[in-house]
């Protein structure tokens, strides 16, 4: 047993994730009664509403760093904003009440409410440049994938990694017209894909834990839900690696402004810069992650996976709320 892990089990600190997850577990639960109503914006506010609630109980002192937008354009949790009851650690907190807005008001599966968490000034701000490239994968692809080589050779040094045939690799893609050639490409080099209506977050952390169909995750996506991504992989022991996509010059000069490097490959290491992550996510709708909030009788059952660096620790956690306390 080497020192960290004599240090961690002799002298176990408090799981701030444990905390964390009732903030989404209230925001998955107030999110149900907007479910296939066709709008988002009404689920979005509700589940703010409730994780802003709950994470005023946390004892730590949070700065919103990835949240629902800039304070003129968002009332709650905007970035900057500080959240947490102020007793304890100084933390960077990123925050999607609903990640999947869209697929909670068509009724669609793979709705998540989810918060990252690290050591305060951790993770990179990108939010000047809403897109970065990214590929994703277990602890098999560590020192494997490239984001810089085509994804049929990286399809083919995983397999390798992992003692698979190439055909039974499979690849989680978002489902987008920017990614026909992607996907064709995928499928040219003998592998299959997942595509995803939304959510590269879970399709990251599917690529990433053991005994999931996927085995890679790729494309282009949110640049917030990476960093997001990142502190769940350093938890996970996975890898992930991305490249900022901005959509036009203006974009691109206003990342320079703010200190960001172009061409560049930012790993897990440069997009949360701490060994101490946090990341939790409950289901809103059922998904190949975690189930949805589900109704049985008197209670409300919710399903979290709560996922930490320092231990490595996976939890799934299953909880029955007494519904007569959520529902007026
Ligand atoms: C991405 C992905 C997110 O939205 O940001 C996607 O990372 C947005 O892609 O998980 P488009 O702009 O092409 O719709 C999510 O899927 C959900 O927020």
């Amino acid at each position: 047993m080497n020192s960290d892990t004599a240090t961690l089990f002799l002298n176990p600190d408090r799981n701030l994730a444990m905390e964390l997850v009732r903030a989404t577990e209230a925001a998955a639960i107030r999110a149900v009664p907007f479910i296939g109503r066709g709008d988002k914006l009404a689920a979005d506010g509700a589940a703010v509403d409730a994780m802003r609630t709950f994470l005023g109980t946390v004892n730590f002192d949070g700065v919103v760093v990835i949240g629902e937008g800039e304070k003129d354009h968002a009332p709650m949790l905007f970035n900057g904003e500080h959240v947490g009851n102020g007793n304890g650690p100084a933390c960077d907190i990123a925050v999607d009440p609903i990640d999947g807005t869209s697929l909670t008001a068509a009724g669609r599966q793979n709705a998540l409410s989810m918060i990252a968490v690290a050591d305060r000034g951790s993770m990179l701000d990108a939010s000047t440049v809403y897109y970065m490239s990214k590929i994703a994968a277990g602890s098999e692809g560590v020192g494997v994938i490239d984001i810089r080589k085509p994804i049929g050779d990286n399809i083919r040094a995983l397999a390798k990694a992992k003692g698979k045939a190439v055909s039974d690799i499979t690849v989680a893609v978002l489902d987008r017209p920017r990614h026909a050639q992607l996907i064709d490409d995928i499928r040219a080099a003998g592998a299959g894909t997942r595509l995803m209506l939304d959510g590269d977050v879970a399709g990251s952390i599917n690529a990433a834990m053991y005994g999931t169909r996927i085995d890679l995750c790729a494309g282009i996506g949110g640049s917030p839900e990476g960093v997001v991504t990142a502190c769940a992989m350093k938890a996970l022991g996975g890898v992930i690696q991305t490249i900022l996509h901005p959509v036009d010059d203006e974009q691109k000069q206003r990342g320079l402004d703010a200190g960001l490097k172009f061409d560049h490959v930012y790993d897990a290491d440069e997009l949360v810069k701490s060994e101490n992550t946090y990341f939790v996510a409950t289901g809103v709708t059922d998904g190949g992650l975690v189930k949805g909030v589900r109704r049985l009788g008197p209670v409300i059952r919710t399903e979290s996976i709560i996922l930490r660096s320092k231990s490595g620790t996976i939890r799934r956690v299953l909880a029955d709320h007494q519904a007569s306390k959520w529902l007026e």
